[in-house]
């Protein structure tokens, strides 16, 4: 295999300043992290991105924070206002710096690529940030081979068509040469957009790897359903610390049934929809009350920004709001933490939490209902799953699916959970295991590398010929 060159818009940790010369190092929580991380640990190669501070990177810092990454970690600097037009800005909105032309760090991350790429290099590009990428390379006369992969879902013409110039952003994903999603759902709505926007491309269906033909170039398009890395999360689970977290956490609430809910802070998972919906069950279903109690875990994220900071106050709200009208002197029906978990903690909750309330209103897959069932070793738990994520593709069979806006089938499928039979709870069990074991991470590395080296391999036979074409 060539070697791998990962570039996303943010590297798994962010170095931040607490004083002259002293620095914190943090790692990054997050999906593309997650995924990707352990990945590159296990093939090495080379991570280009940003460490998460504005201005010069302090190269000792730097160095500290990547000595035992195994494997190579090139950082891209932001100034201060770059950081906060682009990484701000962008991340507020993702229409306004597109049609705004703050297209720097799609430049910055291009001229990285260049100066470190060797030519059978293979180059795998992450997310929306990056869309711009390969245009920004092209323009510079780069010929290779460019793949992309997108983590979040891809809209359906009626909402695409919203944005001004929608072409320009399909013209600059095209000068890719494979483009993976996540579900077959996100390929049918990108051809869908180029079928009605792109008048020049020529879109031809295929069995599995769809194909558009533009400038004279043929691009790829493929689902690749992110997974996530089964054994560590079932090794993880297993450990005495997490088995100790996770007695600890059901002696704390003895005689309950506990509902699990993680999420990073953004309005895309649910999370007042949600409480909505447990608010709903104890009102309707009086026997949950002293008999259930829902953990929120909300990771604090983009909270530097006013929508995101207002978010909170809703969520904080609504929490206040159950607590103050149901809670009795021994019970709390909401525990609510604002925080990032350890990993064991993470895993005791996993382990320790009858149910997992998995209710994004729409999301490229979510990996935490993935963690879930590969941390759920006794093969039992039940998953209540949006059927507007990625996962719920994959995880159908086993899951209870529910429409999160609909507050009134979530709660009556609380109640139905609650409810199951633990011969029922192990059945759908085992069927979201074998999915999540048996299509993990590096089952979707090897599938979408094994399609992007036969390209790769392609491309430089083409480029070959031509050369040759040109010397004679
Ligand atoms: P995210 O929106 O970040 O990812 P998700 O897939 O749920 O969403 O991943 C969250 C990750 O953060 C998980 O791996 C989880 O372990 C970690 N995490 C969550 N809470 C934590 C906590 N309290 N402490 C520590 N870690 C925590 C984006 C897309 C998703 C897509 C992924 C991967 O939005 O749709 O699934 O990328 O492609």
């Amino acid at each position: 295999m060539n070697r791998l060159i990962v570039v996303s818009n943010r590297l798994p940790f962010a170095l931040d300043s607490t004083g002259e010369d002293l620095w914190t190092v943090t790692p990054a929580a997050g999906g593309l992290v997650s995924a990707v991380e352990p990945v590159l640990r296990e093939r090495g190669g080379t991570w280009i991105g940003w460490p998460g501070i504005a201005g010069k990177i302090p190269k000792g810092p730097f160095a500290d924070a990547t000595r035992n990454a195994g494997y190579k970690v090139v950082p891209v600097a932001l100034s201060e206002s770059e950081r906060d037009e682009f990484y701000y800005g962008y991340s507020n909105e993702v229409i306004w710096p597109l049609f705004h032309d703050l297209q720097n760090f799609c430049n910055f991350e291009a001229d990285a690529i260049a100066r470190c790429s060797e030519s059978d290099d293979f180059i795998w590009v992450h997310d929306y940030h990056l869309m711009y990428v390969a245009q920004a390379l092209r323009e510079r006369g780069f010929r290779a081979a460019l793949t992309f992969f997108l983590h979040i879902p891809f809209p359906p013409y009626d909402i695409f068509a919203k944005l001004p110039q929608p072409q320009r952003l399909l013209r600059a994903l095209l000068q890719f040469d494979l483009l993976g999603f996540q579900t077959r759902r996100d390929v049918r709505n990108f051809l869908g957009c180029v079928r009605r926007v792109m008048s020049d491309a020529r879109v031809v269906p295929r069995r599995e790897l769809q194909l558009v033909r533009f400038e004279k170039r043929e691009i790829r398009l493929g689902h690749f359903p992110i997974g996530i890395d089964f054994d560590s999360f079932g090794k993880g689970a297993m450990s005495e610390p997490v088995g100790r977290r996770s007695q600890a956490l059901h002696a704390r609430f003895r005689d309950c049934q506990l509902i699990l809910g993680v999420d990073r802070l953004d309005y895309s998972k649910g999370i007042p929809e949600r409480l909505r919906a447990f608010r709903n069950a104890l009102e309707r279903h009086p026997e949950l009350r002293s008999r259930v109690v829902l953990i929120q875990i909300v990771v604090p994220s983009r909270v530097e920004i006013p929508r995101y900071h207002e978010f909170k106050q809703r969520i904080d709200r609504l929490v206040g709001d159950i607590n103050g009208r149901f809670s009795t002197s021994n019970w709390l029906p909401v525990q609510y933490h604002f925080r990032c978990l350890d990993r064991d903690d993470l895993l005791a909750h996993y382990r320790g939490c009858d149910i997992a309330f998995v209710t994004p209103l729409k999301d490229g897959m979510n990996l935490v209902a993935k963690e879930y069932c590969a941390c759920r070793i006794d093969e039992n738990g039940v998953l209540i799953l949006s059927h507007f994520a990625g996962a719920a593709e994959q995880l159908k069979t086993g899951a209870l699916l529910v429409n999160p806006y609909d507050v009134e089938e979530v709660a009556d499928t609380i109640s139905k959970a609650f409810r199951m039979s633990d011969a029922e709870r192990t059945a759908r069990m085992r069927r979201m295991r074998r999915v999540v074991r048996e299509e993990n991470v590096f089952w979707w590395v090897d599938s979408f590398l094994r399609v992007g080296a036969k390209l790769t391999a392609r491309l430089a036979r083409v480029s070959k010929r031509r050369q040759a074409k040109f010397a004679r």
